[in-house]
């Protein structure tokens, strides 16, 4: 890949909103970015391969368990510096802050929310510090959309319990340490499994030949009587509200991380446009280049003001779920956008792996369809407005 010479736009000096702390946060994380993600990240993306050196970094950054408190290895910061590491490391790859996220949101935060003291203390510190990864089973090949049909259940036998079933399109689980399972007691109710590597009767196959996130690694989660200590049921919650609760917080996150995605698009589209010479001139100096490129930093303001409201919200507690939904919603469908414009400002060196847009542009149809997809989330705003339900 070029070199990558990334300048984050402001255009409204949202920068003024953050605090030093948020400031400091995001800058190590760009840094990090820029040192060790985009010199690397073509050829993974390429090979399909995921970076698994980068777990480290990750942790130093604090990108594993953000806002999970101190004690327990987090970092302890609020949930703007938060979004702003999403934003960053999504700026890198959608890929890698699929890592992040997965791992804060969706493995410690349930262990952290629904845990026992005893699993908090077994789990949390080693995947804050990356020496563990973990994945989060929810999706199944018959319920996606819809994952209170899930079919995984488990029952009592003695000091265990009995596992079975299979989860698909895992992010992390060909290599992850623990994985956090979703799965129906004989009553039907819903409880989150944390199913250790190495259970037997537990396989975690890769999934392949995928043209989407190619530099994180999917997998399947199969469970064929797999026997589960009873010490590893989390206590805390039971119900689908239990993992919805866990997405709400990943949700947010990627509406951060897709700006991360729209800022480095435009970014680069903006550089090429002013260096490239047509018809004698910067294409940049065109009224439909100028349209383009103002329409992304309009519609990147307009993303970073509802992500720091959300992250304002958030903090003090009164972010509501519909208020998630909306900006991932928006957010995401705003930066595939954006690399799509901007893959066309770039003519055909924009399908190169020579620039990120195209790698971009692939992840962001992963990005638009987990956690919920674009039309999923226009019916959770729809059952919001309207107090009534279009799902079923
Ligand atoms: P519904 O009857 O509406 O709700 C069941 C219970 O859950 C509560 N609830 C929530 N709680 C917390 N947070 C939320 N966002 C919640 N939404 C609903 C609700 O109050 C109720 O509680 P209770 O106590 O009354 O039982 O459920 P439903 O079956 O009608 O489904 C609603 C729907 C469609 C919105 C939900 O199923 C949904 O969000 N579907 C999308 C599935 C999804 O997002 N899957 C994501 C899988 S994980 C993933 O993609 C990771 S990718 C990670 C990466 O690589 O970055
Ligand atoms: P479906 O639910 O079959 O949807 C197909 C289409 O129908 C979509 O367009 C959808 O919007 C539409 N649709 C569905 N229901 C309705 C309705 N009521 N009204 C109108 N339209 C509807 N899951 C996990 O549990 N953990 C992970 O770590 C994870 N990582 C992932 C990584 C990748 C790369 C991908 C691609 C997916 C991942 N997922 C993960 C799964 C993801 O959450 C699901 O793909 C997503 O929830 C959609 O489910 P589905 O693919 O089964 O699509």
């Amino acid at each position: 890949m070029s070199q990558d010479l990334f300048i984050a736009p402001d255009y409204y000096q949202i920068d003024a909103l953050l605090t030093e702390e948020h400031l400091l946060v995001r800058d190590a994380a760009r840094s990090w970015v820029k040192k060790e993600v985009s010199p690397v990240i073509n050829e993974h993306a390429q090979n399909a391969t995921f970076p698994k050196y980068l777990v480290k970094g990750l942790a130093e950054i604090g990108a594993f368990g953000p806002y999970i408190p101190e004690t327990y290895g987090g970092a302890g910061l609020d949930q703007i510096s938060y979004g702003l590491l999403m934003q960053e490391i999504e700026r890198g790859d959608s890929g890698i802050r699929s890592t992040a996220s997965v791992q804060s949101s969706l493995v410690m935060f349930p262990i952290w929310k629904y845990g026992s003291e005893a699993q908090r203390e077994k789990y949390l510190p080693k995947l804050a510090s990356g020496e563990f990864i973990g994945c989060f089973g929810l999706t199944e090949p018959d319920h996606g959309s819809n994952p209170s049909g899930m079919t995984t259940h488990f029952r009592e036998e003695g000091d265990h319990y009995i596992l079975n079933g299979a989860k698909m399109w895992i992010s992390n689980a060909p290599f992850a340490d623990v994985a956090v399972v979703w799965a129906k007691d004989p009553s039907g109710r819903i409880h989150g499994l944390l199913v250790d590597r190495g259970m037997e009767g537990f396989e975690t196959p890769e999934t392949h030949n995928k043209w989407s996130l190619r530099a994180s690694a999917t997998g399947e989660l199969l469970f064929k009587d797999v026997k589960i200590p009873k010490e590893n049921l989390l206590p805390g919650r039971s119900g689908l509200g239990a993992p919805l609760s866990c997405l709400d917080s990943a949700r947010y996150g990627i509406a951060w991380g897709a700006i991360g995605v729209a800022m480095d698009c435009y970014d680069t589209a903006l550089r090429y446009a002013k260096e490239r010479i047509q018809f004698d001139k910067p294409i940049a100096g065109t009224q439909l280049q100028q349209k383009k490129l103002a329409e992304m930093i309009t519609e990147i303001t307009k993303a970073q003001l509802l992500a720091w409201r959300l992250g304002v919200l958030k903090n003090e507690g009164k972010a509501s779920s519909a208020q998630i939904s909306m900006a991932k919603r928006n957010n995401v469908a705003m930066a595939a956008a954006i690399a799509r414009e901007a893959r066309q400002v770039l003519g055909g060196m924009g399908i190169t792996g020579d620039y990120s847009i195209m790698r971009h542009m692939m992840n962001l149809e992963s990005v638009i369809t987990y956690e919920g997809t674009h039309d999923i989330h226009l019916l959770i705003t729809g059952m919001d407005i309207t107090g009534l339900n279009a799902f079923k």
